[in-house]
């Protein structure tokens, strides 16, 4: 690295010094030899006649300013500096790019046989020297000339307006974009492809074109992904009274992608993984993540592309905002409960995580080196949970009446999240001043809650206590406005209505000093208190309950939400006094009152079969980890295990029994039937631990007519090491082979694998024809499983498991930053972990460090982690 990569700031945004209204793009499409001719008028904003444009790996060809040669320019690794310039100008770039050697993925690159872009946040500087900058906006034309035999099909936003053919057996297709955009939401493809068309007619009656794009043969594994968009518009009008405005909704699938999908104007660019489905090849889980995706980049349309982000420190503006809205569309369409369910395990497990760690910032960070690093689950999921408690402060017709203004307000534009703030603060009249805190303090707030009761005057009061630890980028915290929403329940399990200061009150208390106590009046017996329901807010909580009242709070909670949530406190308890009996050399117990009210939810046949999943779902051994300051590896991992082995034994009968009623002779995609394969299939995790295990787990696999049972056969044989594990695996991998989606749940599997020798077959298995170094989907599936979902593993004492990260992690510096970037980040814990496997994580960061060409998504990790 010449250079140590700059920092940039919140605090020193300064706005453009010209902006530019339209851009007419030209390509000519090559391999190795792109040309790409930029058109772009220009006006100058500020006293400055200089101009300097982003662009990175570009070889300039020639500039033009006005038509005239241009001579008074520099150029520097990152830059083009521009002088002497008149006040508008038409700007003539050529520059020459290689997609077929950008392995990056980012910027104009090569995904199979098909050209593709990804541009946000800072790739379309890699396709020319441009205001690569969220906050200026302008109208795009794009033409794209290229063999018409292997790319018949050429796009880009907009419309097409205009196509010929040329002699060379060449082609040419002319896009516009009628709305003004900035450069991150351009793209490009070129391919060969199946379509799927469809069209849908929008609430005022004007009929948009839909079209999916896949890989030829594919077109089978589509029909999913269209009727997911279809929901989506049809959800954004009702829910939000949001309408599509172009003609025309393009999505395209690929198999090279750094992560999920991308909401590029009119033309999507998806992860293969998050449109191809049937029910052949794709899990239960995959149906719903690809509706979840395709209804998240749909929902961008409005909140992120019609109103985009001043600059990317506001990045959660769109993110957070349109995570909230793929969330509620997922709960309207499905079970509200189970989904968040879901979504509060990963803010409990990986966010709370992030927020402990080197690279912790608030959701809407004031430091960026790398922009790609702070596409994190903070930004995301917390960042979502924020727009949740406005929510639930605001309530749902006030939060409709600020989005409408919000939009209003900022259409066309790039706005700020204090803009959406202020607009949810004019709409409501709720003060959020305290509230604004959220956006600026990074960390995991603590609620420490007491209670007490006075029988003389009925009065029962909560005493809730806030504190949030110092974070690696911020020393110093301030209590924050904290929705709290609770429950008081009679022994009968009747809700008592609440009343504070002889006035009734709703159900959310506004926590906003650091120690404030409530008191309810008329409260006739000592209550049991539901607390945090719904997980109003992002925060930890502690309250001593017995374990009879978790058991009542399982049973009596109205909401589904504070029943799941009892069980995992419940779960919780004992796991933390198993963990401190195996470090004592006791043995692990778990009570007979415990293991009861786990057969008592299996049995209840009044509650849906997904919810019942989700409660007899363990706390994974990432999320338990996140509860220590030291983590014993081993000993948590004996626990989770152990738990797992007594629950199957105790309750063999029950799961046996729902297992085989549960059995489903035709397949059916309905969220019923997921459930109840859910069910079964989580019985059939539990039973892979007792005798019969091997028969059913075997028998399951042969008969399976779905992913869905095939994979939980196959999870339940790695998981529980049955001995017909090698025989499923190889029988799957014969099968599949020629298909790397299918392929990446048998990688995953290996990744996971707890057998002794995980990493010598991991290692094995990286020769298997169907994988490369170069797929992130491969990648993530073997080495991404093997360092987040192999714990004993990936720790083993020996260091052979760090070393395998390292080596893997060099090569990705090189090949792919961005993912190299995302699979370090379980050896950026390194402090969480003993003397010795500190000391051998931190052998491997050091030697990243001290590579040459670090890239700056490392760099800025690796500073952090080790500086701190
Ligand atoms: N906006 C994109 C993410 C881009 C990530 C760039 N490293 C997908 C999404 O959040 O919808
Ligand atoms: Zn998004």
């Amino acid at each position: 690295m010449a250079t140590s990569p700059q920092a940039k700031y919140r605090k020193d945004y300064q706005a453009p010094t010209h902006t530019i209204s339209e851009i007419e793009l030209f390509f000519e499409l090559h391999d190795d030899q792109t040309l790409v001719t930029a058109i772009s008028q220009v006006q100058q904003q500020s006293t400055s006649s200089t101009l300097i444009l982003d662009g990175e790996g570009l070889i300039l060809q020639s500039i033009q300013v006005n038509g005239v040669d241009w001579t008074s320019y520099t150029q520097s690794e990152l830059s083009l500096e521009l002088y002497h310039l008149p006040e508008t100008f038409t700007l003539t770039i050529m520059t020459q790019i290689d997609p077929q050697a950008n392995t990056a993925l980012e910027g104009l690159y090569k995904s199979g046989g098909a050209f593709c872009t990804q541009c946000e946040a800072e790739g379309f500087r890699r396709i020319t020297y441009y205001l690569d900058r969220p906050d200026v906006l302008a109208k795009y034309t794009t033409t794209i000339t290229a063999d018409k035999t292997l790319y018949p099909f050429l796009l880009s936003n907009g419309n097409k307006v205009a196509e010929g053919e040329l002699e060379n057996g060449k082609h040419w297709v002319k896009w516009q974009d009628p709305h003004p955009k900035p450069a991150y939401l351009f793209a490009l493809v070129a391919g060969d492809f199946d379509v799927l068309r469809d069209h849908f007619v929008t609430n005022s009656g004007r009929k948009v074109d839909l079209e999916i794009f896949v890989d030829k043969g594919n077109l089978d594994r589509a029909n999913h992904a269209m009727v997911s968009l279809k929901h989506s518009m049809q959800w954004d009008e009702q829910r939000f009274g949001l309408e599509y405005d172009l003609d025309i909704y393009m999505i395209v699938a690929v198999d090279f992608f750094n992560m999920g999908a991308m909401e590029n104007k009119g033309l999507n660019i998806f992860n293969s993984k998050f449109v191809l489905a049937n029910e052949k090849t794709a899990t239960d889980t995959d149906y719903l993540g690809i509706e979840s995706v395709i209804g998240h980049e749909y929902f961008h349309n409005w909140t992120g592309n019609r109103v985009t982000c001043r600059d990317w420190f506001q990045l959660s503006l769109k993110e957070g905002l349109t995570v909230f809205r793929d969330q509620e569309f997922s709960s309207d369409l499905g079970s509200r409960a189970v989904n968040r369910i879901h979504n509060v395990r990963i803010i409990r497990g990986p966010q709370f995580a992030e927020d402990a760690g080197p690279m912790s910032h608030p959701i809407r960070p004031d430091k960026v080196i790398e922009m790609n690093n702070f596409y994190t689950l903070t930004v995301y999921e917390k960042g979502s949970e924020v727009i949740r408690m406005l929510h639930t402060l605001l309530g749902e017709e006030d939060f409709q009446k600020g989005i409408k203004l919000y939009i209003t307000r900022h259409d066309g534009t790039a706005a700020t999240c204090e803009d959406f703030v202020l607009a949810m603060e004019e709409a409501s009249g709720i003060d959020l001043q305290q509230f604004r805190l959220w956006y600026s303090q990074s960390g995991t707030p603590l609620l420490k809650v007491s209670s007490d009761y006075q029988a003389t005057s009925a009065t029962y009061s909560l005493t809730i206590e806030q504190t949030t630890e110092p974070t690696a980028d911020q020393p110093n915290k301030q209590p924050l406005h904290i929705p709290f929403d609770i429950e008081l329940y009679q022994p009968d399990g009747t809700a008592i209505p609440l009343q504070c200061n002889g006035m009734p009150l709703h159900h959310v208390l506004n926590v906003t000093q650091q120690k404030q106590t409530f008191v309810f009046e008329n409260v006739p017996a000592r209550p049991i208190p539901s607390l945090l329901r719904e997980f109003s807010a992002p925060v930890k909580l502690e309250y001593n309950y017995t374990d009879q009242e978790l058991g009542f709070l399982m049973v009596h909670s109205k909401n589904e939400f504070a029943r799941w949530d009892a069980g995992q406190m419940l779960l919780a308890k004992y796991i933390r006094n198993n963990v401190d009996s195996v470090q004592q050399g006791k043995t692990i117990v778990l009570p007979d009152s415990v293991i009861d009210a786990f057969r008592g939810i299996l049995l209840n046949d009044a509650l849906d079969p997904a919810f019942i999943t989700e409660m007899l779902t363990l706390p994974n051994h990432n999320e338990v980890s996140g509860w220590y300051k030291q983590v014993d590896v081993d000993a948590i991992a004996q626990v989770l295990h152990q738990f797992k082995v007594m629950l199957a034994t105790e309750l063999e009968d029950e799961l046996s029994t729902i297992y085989h009623l549960l059995k489903q002779e035709e397949y059916s995609i309905s969220h019923e039937a997921i459930g109840q394969r859910a069910l079964r299939n989580i019985c059939l995790s539990y039973l892979a631990y007792t005798e019969q295990g091997e028969r059913l787990v075997n028998r399951q696999y042969h008969q399976s007519n779905n992913m869905t049972d095939t994979m939980s056969a196959m999870s339940a044989a790695n998981s529980a090491q049955l001995s017909c594990r090698e025989a499923l695996m190889e029988d799957f991998s014969a099968k599949w082979q020629h298909d790397g989606l299918v392929m990446d749940k048998w990688f995953a599997l290996q990744g996971s694998n707890p057998a002794e020798d995980a990493l010598l077959v991991i290692k094995n298995t990286m020769k298997h024809p169907t994988f490369s170094l170069k797929n992130p989907n491969r990648i993530r599936s073997l080495i991404g499983s093997f360092l987040t979902m192999n714990p004993v593993r990936f720790h083993a004492q020996s260091g052979e498991g760090y070393q395998f990260a390292g080596e893997i992690l060099r090569e990705l510096n090189t090949s792919n930053p961005q993912v190299a970037s995302r699979l370090i980040d379980p050896l950026l814990k390194f402090r969480l972990y003993d003397q010795h496997r500190q000391a051998l994580m931190k052998k491997e960061l050091d030697a990243l460090k001290n590579l040459d060409n670090l890239a700056r998504d490392l760099f800025e990790k690796l500073t952090k982690a080790l500086d701190q």
